[in-house]
């Protein structure tokens, strides 16, 4: 049989989790979005099908990739396929019916244009209850500077997927002392070459390892946040 006549709804989930890193790999979108539609409709969470599935599949593009084995475009068919399972999830992984605690402006820094990452942890924190602004990719210090300015959030979320865009994020922070912001927003970076020195290095407040890390530290931040603003107005 060749893969065109593959009826994915005949595997077993461990057998349709393999297809669909096979078919992550191979960039193919359109068996993307039915497998993920298969393995919702067989009772997984979103967050399984996400964590299992999807993200699985995509650190063996990235190990691939790192080794020469793949090249951009391919990475990036991976990427478009990884994407169109992330918009069937997203409304799943958003209407938890979480309440409102806090908001958050994220963004990728300048030089960089990796978004998936990013997008999942915007997905998580909605899902969790966090009103989110996403503003894109390859962003300048006066684009985080315009964002918070009107949204006013809790949080400052920064991405970067590369080790030259990394020290971007110190620019930011430096640019909010320098106008005496900075101790109005709680600052979470984040991007698989951060570490937690690095976070702390660079004067932010938190740094998060994943999506989920990303929303416990954002939850724990913004109630010590209200906790300090409640403390102070009862003063
Ligand atoms: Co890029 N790329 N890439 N790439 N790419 C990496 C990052 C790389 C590690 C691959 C490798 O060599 N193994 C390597 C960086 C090496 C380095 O800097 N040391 C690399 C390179 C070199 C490049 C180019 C320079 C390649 C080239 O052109 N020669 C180029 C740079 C473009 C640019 O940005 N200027 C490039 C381009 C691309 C594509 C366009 C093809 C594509 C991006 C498509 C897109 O995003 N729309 C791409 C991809 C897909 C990858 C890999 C394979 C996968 C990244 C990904 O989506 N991971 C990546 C390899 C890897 O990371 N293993 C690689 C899945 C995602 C769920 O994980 O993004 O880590 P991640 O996000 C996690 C956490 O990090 C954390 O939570 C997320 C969810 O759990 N997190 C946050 C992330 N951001 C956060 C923000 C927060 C909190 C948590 O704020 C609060």
């Amino acid at each position: 049989m060749s893969d065109d006549d593959l009826d994915l709804n005949a595997l077993n989930d461990d057998e349709l989790v393999e297809q669909m890193g096979d078919d992550l790999y191979d960039g193919l979108k359109e068996e993307i979005e039915e497998s993920t539609r298969i393995l919702l409709d067989r009772g997984w969470t979103p967050y399984d099908v996400l964590t299992k599935s999807l993200v699985a599949g995509m650190t063996v593009v990235g190990e691939d990739f790192r080794d020469g084995i793949l090249y951009v475009p391919e990475v990036l068919m991976a990427a478009n396929a990884m994407k169109a399972g992330m918009t069937i999830l997203k409304p799943l992984l958003a209407e938890t019916g979480a309440p409102r605690i806090g908001s958050m402006v994220i963004g990728t820094v300048k030089g960089d244009i990796h978004d998936i990452g990013k997008n999942l942890v915007s997905m998580m924190m909605e899902g969790a209850g966090f009103e989110v602004v996403d503003i894109g990719i390859n962003n300048p210090v006066e684009n985080y500077l315009e964002a918070i300015e009107e949204h006013k959030p809790d949080i400052l979320g920064m991405s970067a997927l590369l080790t030259t865009t990394m020290p971007y994020m110190k620019v930011v922070i430096e640019t909010l002392v320098e106008k005496g912001m900075r101790d109005d927003y709680i600052v979470l970076v984040g991007g698989a070459p951060l570490n937690e020195a690095f976070a702390e290095s660079i004067g932010a407040d938190g740094y998060c390892r994943d999506a989920a890390v990303a929303v416990e530290t954002a939850k724990d931040f913004v109630a010590r946040r209200h906790n300090m603003i409640g403390a102070r107005a009862n003063a």
